[in-house]
């Protein structure tokens, strides 16, 4: 009981109510002296002890409440904890830098911005400010309920955000594509569109394109077979792509034999011809793929702005782009920068090789996909630790691509799928190009696996928690 007073007593009312807690014989008229004395004596040691409770309590209870009592209700110490943790994740190159525990970056602050700061942290004077902010007591602010309706089932982006994403190219453009660049002459090669062999090719009607020539197949193939890869996958990011053969003799080619002479490109060679795209800007890697303890987990996802769903579609973006690359190991997106990274720690910083963003849609555009397949499989001894790490830092998928996935391991036929989409779109392009080897198609097979069980293991973890 007196102990109960010492922590529970806030003030004079209480101790009163306390003290009647206290089954001790209140004094009633005939008392014998001895008792009237031992009820004198337990008042004494009462009034002492409510003395000594409340000069020690209540300084106690005054000197605390101001810093303890906003952290005290469960739901926002949660909530610092987790900004806390997502902090020392943004912090840049973390080499082996743990940061010190009051730091804090805001979670719509670390966001998007391309090249921003990724460094932002305050002290704890602004958490306690920006806590508050967040805690729940701003409507406007997201809440954790919000931030669930980001995600379905835990793993999968919402309906808001797939809602969001830009159409990318649809099926009929892709066919449009392949007639366009049949039927229509070739009237001027310039340099340009990456490596030195490639040609920006200008088709009659002024309608550009990246032309892509090279002395073997296997990049050539690499490219295609990506591209048809990725409309297996239901991507529409990697831009209409048909394949031409060179033949200075033939209509399409005649306007341009001095420049293909000049090219040396070579008669009778395949090229790969992408639609070209305008209105292009520099893409970034998103944040909380840069630092060393990259990841892109649902928590992430709730980290963010709700509202902001121009980047949650671009985030939705790249977990597809990390599955895409992981599956045809290109190496020239962001294993390059990973790779780079040894030696300059500000690569995750600098624009993404390969990949634009469309300004007015926002759609990733994933270009040059030549390493993929069968060059970026030939290096896989070298580089599988960066493309393996950027695969098990995905936990958020796009539900489409996932279902893509399990079909493709359960039917275990892409490469004849490949095959069939190579014959059916190229028929008079199957004596000039082979179709993707046998060796290429079962590293695929293989890859297609390890992303399945990726997708298999996230859904156990955070499913079941
Ligand atoms: C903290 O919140 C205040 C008030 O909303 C805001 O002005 C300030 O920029 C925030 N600080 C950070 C680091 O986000
Ligand atoms: C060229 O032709 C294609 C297909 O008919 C059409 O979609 C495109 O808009 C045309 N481009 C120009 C610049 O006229
Ligand atoms: C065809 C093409 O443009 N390929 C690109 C492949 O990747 C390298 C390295 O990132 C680029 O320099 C090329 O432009």
């Amino acid at each position: 009981m007196v102990e109960g007073l010492v922590f529970r007593g806030r003030g004079p009312d209480n101790m009163k109510v306390e003290a009647g807690s206290l089954s001790i014989p209140l004094p009633s008229p005939p008392l014998p002296p001895r008792a009237s004395r031992l009820v004198c004596l337990v008042a004494a040691i009462l009034a002492f002890l409510l003395g000594v409770a409340v000069g020690v309590t209540l300084p106690l209870v005054l000197a605390r409440s101001p810093i303890s009592a906003p952290l005290a209700l469960p739901q926002q110490q949660q909530q610092v904890e987790d900004v806390v943790e997502g902090a020392s994740m943004v912090v840049e190159g973390g080499q082996g830098i743990t940061p010190p525990l009051h730091t804090w970056a805001p979670p719509v602050a670390n966001s998007h911005t391309p090249g921003g700061s990724t460094s932002s942290s305050v002290t704890v004077d602004s958490v306690v400010v920006n806590q508050t902010r967040w805690g729940g007591l701003d409507h406007d602010a997201p809440d954790v309920e919000e931030g669930a309706a980001l995600l379905v089932d835990e793993v999968y982006w919402g309906a808001a955000v797939e809602a969001a994403l830009p159409k990318g190219f649809p099926d009929h453009e892709v066919d449009d594509w392949r007639k366009f660049t049949r039927r229509q002459a070739v009237v001027r090669l310039q340099e340009g569109c990456g490596r030195m062999q490639n040609r920006l090719l200008t088709f009659e009607n002024g309608t550009q394109s990246c032309c892509r020539y090279r002395q073997n197949y296997d990049q050539i193939q690499g490219e295609i077979f990506s591209f048809y890869l990725s409309r297996l996958l239901g991507l529409t990011n990697v831009p209409p792509s048909a394949l031409g053969v060179v033949r200075a003799g033939a209509w399409q080619w005649a306007g341009v034999g001095g420049q293909l002479a000049l090219a040396q490109w070579a008669e009778e060679r395949p090229v790969v011809m992408t639609r070209f795209v305008e209105g292009l800007a520099p893409a970034f890697i998103p944040t909380p793929l840069r630092s060393s303890r990259r990841r892109l987990h649902p928590l992430d996802v709730e980290e963010r702005d709700p509202r902001d769903l121009a980047a949650l579609a671009e985030l939705a973006q790249w977990s597809d782009l990390i599955i895409f690359d992981y599956l045809t190991a290109n190496l020239d997106r962001v294993v390059n920068n990973l790779y780079n990274m040894q030696w300059n720690p500000s690569m995750m910083e600098a624009p993404a090789h390969n990949l634009a963003r469309h300004a007015a849609s926002g759609l990733l555009v994933f270009l040059d996909n030549e390493s993929g397949l069968l060059h970026g499989y030939r290096l896989l001894d070298k580089y599988e630790t960066f493309h393996a790490s950027l695969l098990q830092a995905l936990c958020v998928f796009r539900r489409s691509t996932a279902e893509k996935i399990r079909q493709l391991v359960a039917s275990r036929d892409v490469g004849q799928r490949l095959r069939k989409m190579f014959g059916r779109h190229e028929p008079d392009l199957q004596d000039v190009l082979p179709p993707i080897p046998d060796k290429s198609v079962k590293i695929l097979n293989e890859r297609l696996q390890s992303v399945h069980k990726q997708i298999s293991k996230c859904e156990k973890m955070y499913m079941n928690s």
